[in-house]
This record gives structure tokens, sequence and C-alpha cells, in this order.
């Protein structure tokens, strides 16, 4: 090679360097979508995510939110994280079982995710998103929230013959194992379903059912308190893999953060079970022997649900759920 030539190539692959450099050096936007409406329970501390991501984030990575269900039905979101519609999402399991039946599994892991991060059942459920939605599991949310049945007419045991009810993946199996029958809907639906008295009543969390008004047409909320809310935050793994490791730390450490929000977890309950009963929402509590039997079939059928559709993941989330 001529001198000339040498130096040329040279030149050349400095400048090949320097346009990588600056690539991978350059701020890089993911598209957000929460399956929950904005500025709702299960939304805000997402939305508190958000914030911070862009905040620590400046130069490396931001967060471009396009909002909830008006932007994108609840059960789409994680088929849109798989095929790249999304970047970035805040969606439930329950709402993407049709694509990983193993994420029913998910409300019936309790552990906090620092505890789930230490003894290995936050790396198998990062497998199978990884395998089944081609996502990456980013955080986990709202461990120490449960479920209720809430219900416009009194029942005078825990038993929901002749009782229509809205559920989720979450609730269906017990619902029905009580003799109910189920129909299942997004959260947005609700209220007009119990408005017309299509439903008799619905599964949901302790918290947020005033965010959409459903105080108003709920006169019951069945003990005992059933299950874990399980949030997730999740990445299309194309894209996580994509990011180099400054933009991967400020999102991993936002995530630490805001599953250590789940701390406000155990006071923001006690101030909506006050809030529910100032409402005129009546607690049915038929004792320690039926909440018991009602606890142990609820888990029971859910297990054996999971490990129907998925045998061998499902009994391997079990054994790590410790339940
Ligand atoms: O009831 C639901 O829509 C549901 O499954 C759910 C899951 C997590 C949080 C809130 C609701």
């Amino acid at each position: 090679m001529k001198t000339t030539t040498v130096l040329a190539t040279l030149l050349a692959l400095a400048a090949n360097a320097a346009v990588a450099q600056l690539a991978s050096a350059q701020e890089v936007t993911l598209k957000a979508v929460t399956s929950f409406a904005e500025k709702t329970q299960f939304s805000k501390n997402f939305e508190r995510f958000i914030e911070k991501v862009n905040a620590d984030g400046k130069g490396k990575v931001q967060i471009n939110y396009i909002g909830g269900p008006r932007a994108m039905p609840p059960f789409e979101v994680g088929n849109a994280v798989r095929t790249k519609v999304v970047d970035i999402a805040n969606v439930t399991g329950a709402f993407y079982t049709n694509l990983m039946p193993e994420a029913d599994a998910l409300k019936l892991i309790s552990k906090s995710a620092a505890d789930q991060r230490k003894d290995g059942t936050f790396a198998f459920i990062e497998q199978l998103h990884n395998q089944k939605l081609n996502a990456h599991y980013l955080a986990r949310q709202f461990h120490n929230v449960p479920f209720h049945i809430y219900l416009t007419k009194k029942i005078d045991k825990l038993d929901f013959t002749g009782l229509k009810i809205r559920v989720t993946p979450v609730y269906k199996d017990i619902v029905e194992a009580e003799h109910g029958t189920t129909v299942t809907t997004a959260p947005g639906e609700v209220y007009t379903a119990l408005e017309r008295g299509v439903v008799d009543g619905y599964g949901w969390p302790i918290t947020g059912i005033f965010d959409l008004g459903w105080e108003q047409v709920t006169k019951f909320r069945v003990e005992p308190p059933f299950y874990s809310v399980e949030v997730g935050v999740l990445v299309n793994l194309d894209v996580w893999k994509g990011l180099n490791d400054a933009q991967k730390k400020v999102l991993n450490d936002a995530a630490l953060w805001l599953e250590a929000l789940d701390s406000e977890n155990e006071a923001a309950i006690k101030v909506e079970r006050e809030r529910q009963a100032k409402a005129g929402i009546q607690s049915l509590d038929f004792g320690a022997a039926a909440s018991k039997a009602f606890l142990q079939k609820a888990n029971d059928v859910a297990w054996a649900s999971v490990i129907k559709k998925s045998p061998e993941n499902g009994a391997k989330l079990r054994k790590l759920s410790g339940n």
C-alpha cells in the first residue's frame, strides 16, 4: 500500500470510530404506553418513573409517554412491546396471558421485587419474558397490594352462585370455582357494565376504585383480600439490547427506585379502606374459616390453571413462589 492510501485508510477508520462513538453517546428516546388510565392508581408510579428517567437520563435516554388505554387497548399492550410498536410499557401479566400463559402466575408471587431479584425468581420471570414476549422484564410493582371481589348485591355466604362478575384472568378461575358467571372486560368497561346491570360485581385491587368513579356503583367488598397485584415494566428486548451501559444504568436505577415505592402501599391501603367505608361500601366478612377455605381454593385453582397451560414452567414458578 502506498503511504497516502494507508493514511487515507487510517483517517477513514478514525472517522468511523468517531461516528460510532457519537452514535452510542447519542440520546435515545423510548416510546412508552401504560395499560391503565393515565394518572390513576396503577399508572401513577410509572409516571413518576418516567419523570425520573427524563431527569436522570438527560443526554442518554428519554421516555416519550404516549399515554394509556385511549392510545392503545390494554389487552394489546404486551403484543405491542413484542412487536416493537412501543419500546417500553407499564402492564400487568393478566393482560398478555394470550402470549404468555405463565404471566397469570405473577399474581401468585407475593415476595418483594428485591427478594425475587435475590432468589432467582426474577431471573426466571425474565427468561420467560425473553422467550415468549421478546421483552425484558425491567421492574415489578405492587407485590403488597391484594385483590378483592366487589359486588352490587349482598351475599350471605362466600359463594357467587347466580352472580355475573367482571373478571380478567386474575379472578376468572376463583370466581368460577365459587360458582359465579364471568365476563372478561378491560377496566375501561367496568363502570358502564355495572351501571347497566350487565354485571353484579367485579374483581379489582383494594386500591383504585375511586379513580374511575366505581364507588358510585359499588355496594359491597368481599373479604378476604387475595393474591398480589403485579404490574411490570416491560422493554422490547431488541431495544434493550441496543442500549449502551450508561443508558441501561439510568433505567435500572429508576426501576429499583420504582420497586421501592411499594413501601408506600401499606399506608395507601389503610386510607383506601377507610375511604371505601365512608363512601358506604360495606365489607362482607364471613369469618376466619370461610376466609381460609377461600384463600386455599383461590391458590389451588390458580396454580392448577397455570400448570395445566404450562406444566414445566408452571411447576417451576410454583416452587419459586413458595406458595
Ligand atoms: O382487574 C384488572 O383489570 C386486573 O387484572 C388488574 C391487574 C393489576 C392491577 C389492577 C387490575
